[in-house]
């Protein structure tokens, strides 16, 4: 079986790997030539655990290659980004020039798989376009079943961090253009994932992925209004949860300072994008977790302002715990706005970042580890939780100005006043 993935990013690359592994002849295709040449040399461009053994392996068997350009094979696997406009309007344009890279190497026999998050239709748009670009070649539920290739959805749903046991453990939503499609899509996914695989419409696919999204992101938006009214009533909103979720139907997801990532923060407005009048829930849940970063902003600011000159460390600017990946990350658009307001009294920690992000350029804040910012700052505003962080005792912080966005030092004490009384002010 020779495999082709087009776009070796977070997903594009482990799943490449991962199919490699089982024995068939992997190439992954990318636009950019310098992801290309890493992975040939058997490295990898991006952190995810054990990611590097596995594509170190299968390069040196021989089983995975990269490209620039497209070859001939049995299937292909889009895995490429799909952003949103500034309208919040989806993006599909790297789908369709991927389907149009395709096309021209498509063969009878073959099949299409989709995994990019995409809105609803967009599987037809790419049979659409195949139909118009392959007049020879038979597309999909058009002329009944008979068709010359087959054309699935079957989104990704892997966790950064934990990729590699999700690309195998987790269920599959497999949706085919027609039943036919999705069978031969269920084979395919069938030679690496141990979960169950499902099939379904390519629409009914395509769906529950941004289902699936902005349901966590509603939840998490239901625990970040929690967390500014228990600030209003003064109480701690973590123990809140912890008491609530001892009720055997409660399940509240944890505060933060936003939401981050490229799938959580995006995927819920191609929801509301497609239906304005019936998403009044999803969007203000999108709206509540974007304003969540502008409160931690207010709170920050307050504290720092109650301390004239004294240094305050940012600890983290990764959009989640122990990743690289900085993508739509509330903790740096805080550490941003703190440092374009405070200028070098900012002092960044972030174990993963090997300079500053350039949004940093010009603002004087420098990049310390955890160990200089215990020396040298009273005041510590945590915005990612870190193992590295997590683990600092209450020896080293119990004398400093803390406001702990992710809840990882449940022992801290509570701010002085009259830094409180800013605090309940903001
Ligand atoms: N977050 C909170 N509180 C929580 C959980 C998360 O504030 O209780 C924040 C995180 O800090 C982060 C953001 O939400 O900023 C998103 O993190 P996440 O761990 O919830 O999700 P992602 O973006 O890493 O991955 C999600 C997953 N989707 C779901 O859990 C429904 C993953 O399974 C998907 O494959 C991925 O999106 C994707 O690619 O769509």
């Amino acid at each position: 079986l020779k495999v082709v993935v087009l776009g070796l990013g977070y997903i594009g690359l482990p799943t490449a790997a991962v199919i490699a592994r089982t024995g068939a002849k992997v190439l992954g295709v990318d636009v950019t030539e310098s992801v290309v040449e890493t992975v040939n040399s058997g490295r990898v461009h991006i952190e995810e655990v054990d990611l590097d053994g596995l594509v170190s392996g299968v390069v040196a068997r021989g089983s995975l290659r990269a490209s620039t350009r497209i070859e001939p094979a049995d299937v292909f696997v889009i895995a490429v980004p799909t952003p949103f406009g500034e309208d919040h309007a989806p993006d599909i344009a790297y789908v369709l020039q991927a389907a149009t890279t395709i096309a021209s190497v498509l063969k009878p026999g073959d099949a299409i798989i989709l995994e990019s998050t995409s809105p609803v239709g967009t599987t037809e748009r790419v049979r659409d376009l195949l139909a118009e670009l392959r007049p020879d070649l038979r597309v999909p539920g058009r002329a009944g079943e008979a068709a010359d290739i087959a054309i699935a959805y079957c989104p990704e749903r892997v966790l950064p961090g934990r990729i590699l046991v999700e690309l195998i453990d987790n269920d599959r939503v497999i949706g085919g253009i027609t039943p036919r499609c999705a069978r031969k899509a269920l084979t395919f996914y069938r030679r690496f994932v141990r979960g169950a695989c499902v099939t379904t419409t390519a629409r009914a696919a395509e769906m529950t992925k941004l289902t699936e999204n902005a349901f966590r992101d509603v939840n998490i938006a239901f625990a970040n209004e929690l967390s500014l009214i228990a600030d209003t009533m003064g109480v701690d909103v973590w123990e809140v949860i912890r008491l609530a979720n001892r009720h055997p139907r409660v399940n509240i997801l944890q505060p933060g300072p936003g939401v981050g990532g490229h799938c959580i923060a995006v995927d819920p407005w191609f929801l509301v994008h497609a239906d304005p009048a019936n998403t009044p829930l999803i969007r203000t849940a999108r709206l509540v977790n974007d304003g969540k970063t502008d409160h931690v902003v207010a709170q920050a600011s307050a504290l720092i302002e109650a301390r004239p000159g004294a240094p305050v460390a940012c600890l983290g600017l990764a959009f989640k715990a122990n990743i690289d990946d900085f993508r739509e990350s509330p903790a740096l658009k805080v550490a941003v706005a703190l440092a374009e307001r405070f200028g070098d009294r900012v002092r960044i920690v972030e174990p993963y970042a090997g300079t500053l992000p350039k949004a940093f350029d010009g603002t004087g804040a420098t990049l310390i580890d955890i160990d200089g910012a215990i020396e040298c700052c009273p005041i510590m505003v945590v915005l990612v939780d870190h193992d590295v962080f997590r683990s600092v005792p209450i020896e080293e912080r119990r004398d400093k100005a803390v406001l702990d966005t992710r809840g990882i030092w449940p022992d801290q004490p509570a701010v002085a006043s009259p830094v409180q009384d800013v605090l309940r002010l903001v």
